[in-house]
């Protein structure tokens, strides 16, 4: 099947393909490598020029992965192991999007790929059980399954701050970042947002901006990575023992398969737990902090000893009191929103030309033509402004696309007061969809290549035992769908993530409505019920 051949074929309603997959990211690109080995037709449409997805679309200075490079990456081609080498212990952007350029080169994907293609809609046709596929530019494409690996955090947050219109300076966003190199000597810079982005991109900019302001309502808590070149032994060694770590990975509960102590933080002496928690800040590696003691995500008490302890880190690094003072979390427990990994981040305070500008005290009142102007009446007069303001995360991608299921349904109508999945794969009334790294599913809370494989594999293993049964149409049960829903919430409400605000439970985005979005039951137990389900003949789909 060619791009020309299935394209033609599909708009003239002649040749439906087998599979259509949006987003070309990780995600998508391993849905086309096992859809072809299947001997699938099939065809990813991509909005963007490039494969890379994540990786493609954000390139703002600074920008690194928080994961090992020797862990964020795929197992599924055992010779791509062996020949990609990593340059660094945490990958750049630019590493990261050679990486996917390669895997496309490797597998030959572009060939099915239809690059700057923005899916805007979707039909379900009852009769034929197929579904109709249309790019905004009016193309179509119809097939009988769709993959959706639209990305967990790829639609930016709706803008709530007003005026930018106004600005006279620079407006750049991290999230749409030019291609083109931008330069910040002897500029002045704002910085708006200290999640992940706005710490990453402040300490770069710190480096070049004449005067940079870091603006900042809910602070983050990050920890320095410890980065640095990895030496041949390094590779080697990650090469030896990549199979087996991955292993350890699957069946842990943060797939990262990071060890835990098995004990309370309430039961061990102060000096254990100051020994514990400093080697695990040597590491580099954050996610230890949430799986070390048992009770972090679960107790507030114990949630407490940490928050305080990052939070004296933080003090013995700024200088300056007050602003040492300001950033650290006061407001939601600790690991609750994702935990940074930084570079020099808190250093960047000690610096003149740095100011941290304190929106809980001071909150944005608009933007104007100089600048940012705060509800006191000041204004921050800036050359360039940053938007660091985050994502719609893990809905807003699906819910941007109209999405029409069986008897007219819409997903976003579907979904008004939060997703509703069957394991964070399937949608009751939408036959033959399937999410990847979705809603309701361990994703963002997981090593992302780990959970990306493993939900890949289960959809191609459910299409293909559906297709060899002669099944046209693979539906969640209204009732599957129902307990899976109760049960992520259920379960929710058992960890600390649902007593603050976070993208994790849609706080972020104005009129979001409130539901821990990642499954919270760990990875393993995730698969082992991904499992029993195929294992039980796709418990919980209605297959006709
Ligand atoms: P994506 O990489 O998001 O790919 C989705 C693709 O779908 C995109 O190319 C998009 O253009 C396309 N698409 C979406 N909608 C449509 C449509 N309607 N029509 C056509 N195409 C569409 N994870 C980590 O584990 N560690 C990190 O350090 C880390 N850093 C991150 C940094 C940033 C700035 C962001 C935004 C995310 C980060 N993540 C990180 C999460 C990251 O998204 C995942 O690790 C992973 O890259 C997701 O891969 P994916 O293929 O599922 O989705
Ligand atoms: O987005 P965020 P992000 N006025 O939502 C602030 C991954 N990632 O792009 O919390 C003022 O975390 C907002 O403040 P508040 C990673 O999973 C990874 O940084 O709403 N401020 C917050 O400070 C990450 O978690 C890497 O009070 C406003 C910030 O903007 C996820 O992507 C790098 C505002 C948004 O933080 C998202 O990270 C980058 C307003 N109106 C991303 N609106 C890694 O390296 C928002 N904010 C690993």
């Amino acid at each position: 099947y060619t791009k020309q051949h299935t394209q033609q074929g599909a708009q003239h309603g002649t040749q439906p393909l087998d599979v259509v997959i949006v987003g070309a990211g990780w995600s998508g690109m391993m849905s086309l490598v096992r859809m072809r080995e299947q001997g699938r037709s099939a065809m990813v449409l991509e909005a963007a020029p490039e494969v890379g997805g994540t990786w493609y679309w954000n390139r703002y200075p600074g920008l690194r992965c928080d994961i090992e490079s020797t862990q964020y990456c795929y197992s599924f081609d055992d010779k791509l192991v062996d020949e990609w080498n990593w340059s660094e212990r945490f990958p750049t952007q630019a590493e990261l999007l050679e990486y996917a350029k390669h895997v496309a080169d490797r597998h030959e994907l572009r060939r099915d790929i239809e690059f700057n293609t923005r899916v805007a809609s979707m039909t379900f046709d009852e009769a034929r059980d197929l579904w109709t596929l249309t790019a905004e530019d009016g193309r179509r494409w119809s097939a009988r399954h769709v993959i959706m690996a639209t990305g967990p955090l790829s639609t930016p947050k709706p803008l709530d701050i007003a005026g930018t219109e106004d600005f006279q300076g620079q407006l750049l966003s991290t999230t749409d970042w030019p291609h083109e190199p931008v330069d910040f000597t002897g500029k002045r810079v704002a910085v708006i947002g200290t999640g992940s982005s706005g710490i990453q991109v402040s300490t770069e900019l710190a480096k070049s901006a004449a005067k940079l302001f870091v603006c900042q309502r809910t602070p983050s808590l990050s920890l320095p990575a410890f980065n640095r070149p990895l030496s041949d032994a390094d590779r080697s060694k990650a090469k030896q023992d990549f199979a087996e770590h991955r292993e350890r990975a699957r069946d842990s509960i943060d797939g990262l398969g990071l060890a835990t102590s098995g004990k309370s933080a309430l039961e061990v002496s102060d000096e254990e737990l100051r020994a514990d928690y400093d080697a695990i800040y040597e590491s580099g590696i954050p996610f230890a902090y949430l799986s070390h003691y048992t009770d972090t995500l679960f107790d507030m008490d114990a949630n407490t000893k940490l928050r305080d302890y990052l939070g004296d880190r933080i003090s013995q690094i700024v200088k300056d009191p007050d602003t040492a003072a300001a950033l650290v979390p006061t407001s939601y427990p600790a690991g609750t929103r994702r935990l940074c990994l930084d570079t020099g981040f808190y250093e960047i305070f000690n610096q003149d030309n740095v100011a941290l500008v304190d929106l809980k005290r001071n909150p944005i009142d608009r933007i104007v033509d100089s600048g940012i102007r705060l509800e006191d009446g000041s204004v921050v007069d800036v050359d360039v402004i940053v938007l660091a303001t985050g994502y719609d995360a893990l809905t807003g991608a699906l819910k941007a696309i109209n999405i029409q299921g069986v008897g007219g349904r819409q997903l976003r109508e579907e979904w008004e007061s939060g997703p509703q999945t069957y394991l964070g794969l399937a949608v009751h009334g939408f036959p033959n969809f399937y999410t990847i790294v979705g809603p309701q599913s361990p994703s963002v809370l997981s090593n992302m290549f780990v959970s990306i494989e493993q939900h890949v594999d289960w959809v191609a293993a459910l299409i293909d035992d559906s297709e060899a049964a002669g099944f046209t149409r693979v539906e969640a049960s209204a009732r599957a769908q129902q307990e899976w829903v109760t049960h992520a919430r259920d379960l929710g409400e058992l960890f600390l993530h649902s007593k603050g605000d976070s993208w994790y439970v849609g706080s972020n985005v104005e009129g979001k409505p409130r539901s821990v979005l990642p499954y919270l039951g760990g990875v393993g137990p995730y698969r082992a019920k991904c499992d029993e389900v195929a294992a039980a003949g796709y418990e919980g789909f209605v297959r006709t």
